[in-house]
């Protein structure tokens, strides 16, 4: 048994060869083209745009598309690329993310024939971008609340409102966006670049997710044509379906992170010596070692359990809660444990921990916090509901 080799049930021998093919690609691709520069992305706080079409080249957006140019691989394989891009740095996981489960699916689930033809094959040939629309300034955990308001008109729909922490936003081409009817029904709109008064400015002084784009969308009556009205949204429920593509590639992904910080601890540990020997040799460190593999192992379980039930279609939106918020929250506690074990180097971007432990407090908090997955994972137990204590909720 290799002891850095972190697939310590051998999960791998679950997987088809195809399955494994596709995590593979990656993986060469990750080390080859993204980890020799993955601090420095991260230091000077930019996502490598340069390296879109070759993304594209792999065929990493429209993954599971069996149509419009896409790959048509099963969810397994989605999440397999999904845990090496991560291994590289979350930014470049969370790009494919949104452009996969949060644009194409949208799309390519609740548009029209016309809006998935001239959108789709330019997403999956990574020539557009786009990005997705949901938080606010004032509704983030409960965007049920939002304000963002969408008034029939003429020429079709007038936006108001503002869209905050959307990644990709300033380099899209098209957003998703959520915003309300006049009768309180959320629906989903496309909404141009160039469209008058849509605006996307850029977040900056982020000290985590540092190689990804982050902004802020302004709507000032924004004209939106009736045929870009994603005449398949019927209200919330159709943003949440969007949100479980995401968190399922969250949860393969943060095991991608907590992979490299594992290794990067273990070989560490092995070579730095304090008190004469190893610090590997020192069991409190044999303790941290053991637990971090134990939690990655449990983790890759997770998520290929809930890969087979996916592609069977008996997944529901609570067994994706919970392999989300579990591998997120144990990925960052992975994280804490390397960087401890690197002492002062821990601190420096020479190693990964520390990228990913600042990437993984935005990936705990992302598509729900640890505590709304907790929560609607209670709501399922118990039938009962406790996001609110019993305040009216925006009603839709
Ligand atoms: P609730 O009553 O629970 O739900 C309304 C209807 O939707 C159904 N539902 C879901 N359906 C599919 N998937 C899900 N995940 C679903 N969750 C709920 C539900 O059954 C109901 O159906 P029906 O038929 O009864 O009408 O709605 P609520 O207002 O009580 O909200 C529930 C709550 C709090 C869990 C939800 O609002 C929530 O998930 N909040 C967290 C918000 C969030 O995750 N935002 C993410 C923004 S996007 C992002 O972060 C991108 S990061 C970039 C990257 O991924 O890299
Ligand atoms: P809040 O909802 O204000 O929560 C604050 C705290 O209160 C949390 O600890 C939360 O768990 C707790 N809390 C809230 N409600 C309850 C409750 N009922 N019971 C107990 N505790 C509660 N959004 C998009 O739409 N598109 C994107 O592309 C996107 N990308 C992002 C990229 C980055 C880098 C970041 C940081 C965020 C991104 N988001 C995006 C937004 C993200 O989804 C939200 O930040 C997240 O849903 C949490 O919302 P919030 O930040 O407003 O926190």
């Amino acid at each position: 048994m290799n002891a850095t080799h972190t697939d310590y049930y051998f999960c791998e021998e679950l997987l088809s060869p195809d399955e494994k093919e596709s995590g593979d690609e990656v993986r060469a691709w990750v080390d080859r083209r993204y980890l020799p520069k993955a601090a420095d992305y991260f230091e000077q706080g930019v996502f490598p745009v340069d390296l879109i079409p070759e993304m594209a080249q792999m065929g990493l957006f429209g993954f599971k598309l069996r149509e419009y140019g896409g790959r048509g691989k099963n969810n397994v394989a989605f999440g397999l690329v999904c845990r090496e891009l991560e291994r590289g740095d979350s930014g470049l996981r969370s790009f494919v993310s949104v452009m996969n489960g949060l644009v194409i699916h949208p799309i390519h689930t609740f548009g029209t024939e016309l809006q998935k033809r001239r959108w789709l094959p330019e997403l999956v040939s990574g020539k557009k971008i786009g990005c997705f629309g949901l938080t606010e300034p004032d509704a983030g955990s409960d965007p049920r609340s939002m304000l963002t308001t969408a008034v029939k008109a003429r020429a079709g729909f007038v936006l108001n409102g503002r869209k905050m922490w959307i990644t990709n936003g300033s380099i899209a081409d098209v957003a998703v966006v959520w915003a309300k009817t006049e009768d309180g029904k959320i629906r989903g709109f496309l909404v141009e670049k160039g469209m008058r008064g849509f605006a996307a400015r850029l977040i900056e002084r982020k000290f985590s997710l540092r190689a990804s784009i982050t902004s802020v969308l302004n709507f000032e009556n924004v004209t939106v044509p009736e045929e870009n009205l994603l005449p398949g949204t019927e209200g919330l429920k159709s943003a949440l379906a969007c949100l479980n593509e995401a968190r399922y590639g969250i949860a393969w992904g943060s095991v991608g992170a907590a992979v490299a910080c594992y290794e990067s601890a273990l070989g560490y540990a092995k070579s730095r010596v304090q008190f004469g020997a190893p610090i590997a040799s020192f069991q409190l460190v044999q303790r941290k070692l053991a637990r971090m593999l134990t939690e990655i192992t449990k983790a890759q379980l997770l998520c290929l359990r809930l890969g087979r039930l996916k592609d069977e279609g008996r997944a529901r939106h609570t067994h994706i809660s919970m392999a989300k918020m579990n591998n997120a929250r144990e990925a960052l506690k992975i994280a804490r444990a390397a960087r401890d074990i690197l002492g002062a180097s821990g601190i420096s971007l020479g190693y990964p921990p520390i990228r990913h432990m600042l990437n993984l407090e935005t990936v705990n908090t992302y598509e729900g916090t640890e505590d709304i997955h907790i929560l609607s994972i209670g709501r399922d137990i118990t039938g009962m509901e406790a996001f609110s204590l019993g305040h009216q909720r925006a009603e839709e």
